[in-house]
């Protein structure tokens, strides 16, 4: 058993829930699990953990959740697909105020090491113009043109992440997340990325019996994804590594936008009349991520195929679906929240933290 106090931010949303899950696994005792939302709204919760429901945008609340941590895991930021991040650049900028306020609070507090999520959105717009782009590289950040909004604010905080390292001396780690799928990942309500929003569309069509897909753009963008599981492989692997500059944590599998929902349809076993919407956001035409400098320092990269992750995503897309239906919800348009709804795994009550 590991006894440190480890302190994961985000915990109720997507990654931050396996990560927590993940952790457990490993033996760690004190896991303190922070979000903004309301318990009943996290992805996922451990009535192990110390679940707290605080927002991190206030100073107050990041020097309480980081107090005893010697680990800060800072995953908490308001974020989505492409739906949502074209759409929402000012909230996704005032996540800084999150990253400031943690990395702050994780010094007064004396924390020894901090992983910061960054994302692939921090690379130059001018190296993804291409569908067959080549990987990106950590240096094609620069010379910045991150994705307006969301991605500056990620870019900001991961250099405000090295100057706390150097001029501080304290232990921050940062990954470039690319595009992260699996079960547990929000799948509608207008957050949801690609994979996930073109299973539930299969799913729809299916269960409506209209069988058309509306696609956003023209199909021939790409992109790769990665499953969930390799992320946390990734997270659990940089952490304690040498590795001190932003590092990519992605596949490397490329696809279009067509093959994606060609995939989900053999999955599903149905082909679908394509609508295109040209008009939809699309965000960079091509972005894979080069995992060069990741197989240098780990002899390890993000491996599993996109059609056995997709079978799992769609799979449990398809259980939140019908339970949904079997509650009356209506089949399309099923919401306006964006959330995960996890019953199966909700246990009877938080084990302990105040909702604000
Ligand atoms: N969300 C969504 N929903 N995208 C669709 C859909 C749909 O129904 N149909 C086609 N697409 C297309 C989008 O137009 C875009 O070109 C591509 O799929 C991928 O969209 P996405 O999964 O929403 O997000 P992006 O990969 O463009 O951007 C995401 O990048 C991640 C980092 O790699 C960001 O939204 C962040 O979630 C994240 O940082």
């Amino acid at each position: 058993m590991k006894s440190d106090l480890v302190l994961v931010t985000g915990a109720g949303g997507f990654i931050g829930g396996h990560l927590v899950a993940d952790l457990r696994r490993q033996g760690y005792r004190f896991i303190r699990a922070v979000d903004i939302k309301p318990f009943e709204d996290w992805c996922q919760i451990f009535s192990g953990a110390e679940n707290l429901s605080l927002d991190l945008n206030l100073r107050e609340n990041c020097l309480r959740a980081a107090r005893g941590a010697r680990q800060v895991y800072n995953l908490a930021a308001n974020m989505g697909g492409m739906g949502f991040i074209e759409n929402n650049k000012a909230l996704c900028m005032l996540s800084v105020l999150i990253n400031t306020h943690m990395l702050q609070a994780a010094l007064e507090c004396g924390v020894e090491r901090y992983f910061y999520s960054s994302s692939a959105c921090v690379y130059n717009a001018e190296k993804q113009k291409r569908p067959d782009c080549p990987g990106l590289k950590e240096e094609d950040a620069y010379p910045a043109m991150a994705e307006d909004g969301y991605g500056w604010e990620k870019l900001f905080s991961e250099r405000m992440c090295r100057h706390f390292r150097e001029d501080f001396g304290l232990q921050t780690r940062v990954a470039r997340f690319h595009n992260v799928y699996g079960p547990f990942g929000t799948w509608d309500g207008g957050r949801e990325k690609a994979p996930a929003a073109i299973c539930r569309k299969v799913i729809e069509a299916k269960a409506s019996g209209r069988l058309e897909i509306e696609i956003w753009g023209t199909g021939e963008r790409t992109r790769s994804f990665m499953y969930v599981d390799d992320c946390i492989t990734g997270i659990g692997k940089i952490m304690p590594s040498a590795i001190l500059e932003p590092v990519n944590l992605g596949s490397n599998e490329l696809v279009t936008i067509n093959q994606l929902v060609s995939i989900v349809e053999e999955i599903a076993g149905v082909r679908l009349k394509r609508i295109y919407n040209p008009s939809a956001p699309q965000g960079v035409t091509g972005r894979n991520s080069d995992n060069t400098l990741l197989r240098r320092h780990l002899n390890w990269e993000p491996g599993i195929p996109l059609r056995e992750g997709l079978a799992k995503t769609y799979a449990w897309i398809y259980d939140e679906f019908a339970k949904r239906q079997r509650l009356g919800a209506p089949l399309i348009a099923l919401g306006s929240r964006s959330r995960c709804d996890t019953q199966s795994l909700w246990p009877a009550a938080p084990a302990s933290g105040s909702g604000p």
